[in-house]
């Protein structure tokens, strides 16, 4: 099997970059070369050679019903049937926008894009345009896809790999981003204060799942959200993960805050290509054509991602109070998965918010990226490389988020803390 999978990786050395569309799927952090895929169906996911394991994984987050759903499979299908893009507005692009801006109401407007990294950087030119300031702020290990002006001190592969930001991106432009500790009011307030009217906008990931999953402290985003309206700074909340997660809206609906600007994408695709940046009228409505501001796209609001999309939603919707069963069920595992590691006496420190974990190999807390980083890697590969024989699929970084779907059974669970048992006695 080993000789196949390294055919598989050595082929695509020879015509992808690194052999992957996307650096974290390349296995650099934990060693050994990335298992390819054939197929996946509900929590389960399988390797070329037909190897089973339960995916924690969920292609980053957007798979929350499970892997090849009967009704969301159907439904592309038969949209497929139909034709595939007509660059040509559709009704279904206006029942995304309607039923998106239903479960968060902050989102009275939305423009629909092929990824979270489009809809990032249009939120990100439109509070420029929109207050005609230049500087913006994001936090330290949020990552807010790969565009020029959020590059800087990311999170994911960027802080994975251990690089502040990336060659290609002119001083000039990375000049203009300012960095921000994570949950550090005291740093948010000085900040605000030397350079609040130059600020376009503050983006945040209001739950952080890129440097491994790190909650919010109490009164953070508060703090946010009161001195970004005090010195007209657009606040941005990037829910390209946390949409439609935790609750038929995003984590904004929990927490009672209303960003002026909201980035969505995964979830809201149904596991196709989509983004959406959505907010207040009166900034929104600045973006060509009804404005000035110009954002576009051949393949935006695509009849494959809205009817994978919207057929998504719609179960999810019907689901509204189950999602505390999805919560549940990962409470389980991580108190299981935790009771394994004292009784082995290794500390780690397991950061769940509802649906989204990580283990951090160290005692924590773990409250920002210096925090996360702190984190034992080596150890970390070695439990991802023994779960992963014991048939559990895990990100393959210490500093990324699992995700459970609705699709994760019970005996799932008991399976996975099988697996982790067995990885402990290795480790
Ligand atoms: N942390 C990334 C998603 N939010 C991983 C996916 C990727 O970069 O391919």
């Amino acid at each position: 099997m080993s000789r196949n999978r390294s055919n598989y990786f050595s082929k695509a050395c020879k015509v992808i970059p690194g052999g992957v569309n996307s650096p974290v799927r390349a296995w650099k952090s934990v060693g050994g070369q990335p298992v390819f895929v054939s197929h996946a169906n509900g929590s389960k996911i399988y390797d070329v050679s037909g190897k089973e394991y339960i995916d924690y994984v969920l292609s980053w987050g957007p798979m929350i019903l499970g892997h090849a759903h009967s009704k969301v499979s159907k439904a592309i299908c038969s949209k497929a049937m139909k034709g595939t893009s007509f660059g040509a507005p559709t009704e279904a692009e206006t029942q995304m926008a309607e039923l998106i801006s239903e479960a968060i109401p902050s989102m009275e407007l939305i423009r629909l894009t092929s990824s979270g990294t489009e809809a990032t950087m249009t939120a990100i030119r439109l509070a420029r345009g929109y207050t005609g300031r230049n500087l913006i702020a994001k936090f330290d290990g949020c990552y807010h896809g790969h565009n020029d002006s959020l590059l800087i001190k990311a999170g994911s592969g960027v802080a994975t790999f251990g690089i502040p930001g990336s060659p290609g991106i002119p001083a000039e432009i990375a000049g203009l981003t300012l960095n921000l500790p994570y949950n550090d009011i005291d740093a948010l307030k000085t900040t605000i204060e030397a350079y609040g009217p130059k600020l376009a906008a503050i983006i945040v990931e209001p739950v952080a799942g890129n440097m491994g999953v790190v909650p919010p402290q109490k009164g953070f985003l508060n703090k946010l959200r009161k001195l970004t309206a005090k010195y007209g700074i657009i606040l941005i909340f990037d829910e390209v993960i946390t949409g439609f997660r935790f609750t038929f809206g995003g984590y904004q609906n929990l927490i009672g805050i209303k960003p002026d600007l909201t980035c969505l994408g995964k979830i809201i695709g149904g596991g196709m290509p989509v983004g959406a940046v959505g907010g207040k009228k009166e900034i929104m409505e600045k973006l060509s054509p009804a404005g000035n501001i110009y954002q576009a796209g051949t393949l935006s609001g695509n009849p494959l991602a809205m009817s994978a999309g919207l057929t998504t939603l719609n179960i999810l919707k019907t689901r509204k109070t189950t999602f505390s069963s999805l919560d549940r069920k990962t409470g389980r595992l991580l108190t299981e998965i935790k009771n394994l590691f004292v009784s082995k006496g290794i500390a780690v420190c397991i950061n769940q918010v509802h649906s989204m974990f990580t283990i951090f190999f160290q005692p924590g807390p773990v409250y920002d990226l210096s925090a996360a980083q702190k984190s034992d890697t080596a150890m970390f590969a070695c439990f991802f490389h023994g779960m992963l024989k014991n048939g559990i699929w895990l990100a393959p970084s210490q500093l990324e988020a699992g995700f459970l779907s609705f699709a994760h059974t019970e005996k799932d669970i008991d399976k996975t803390i099988d697996a982790c048992s067995k990885t402990l006695k290795n480790l």
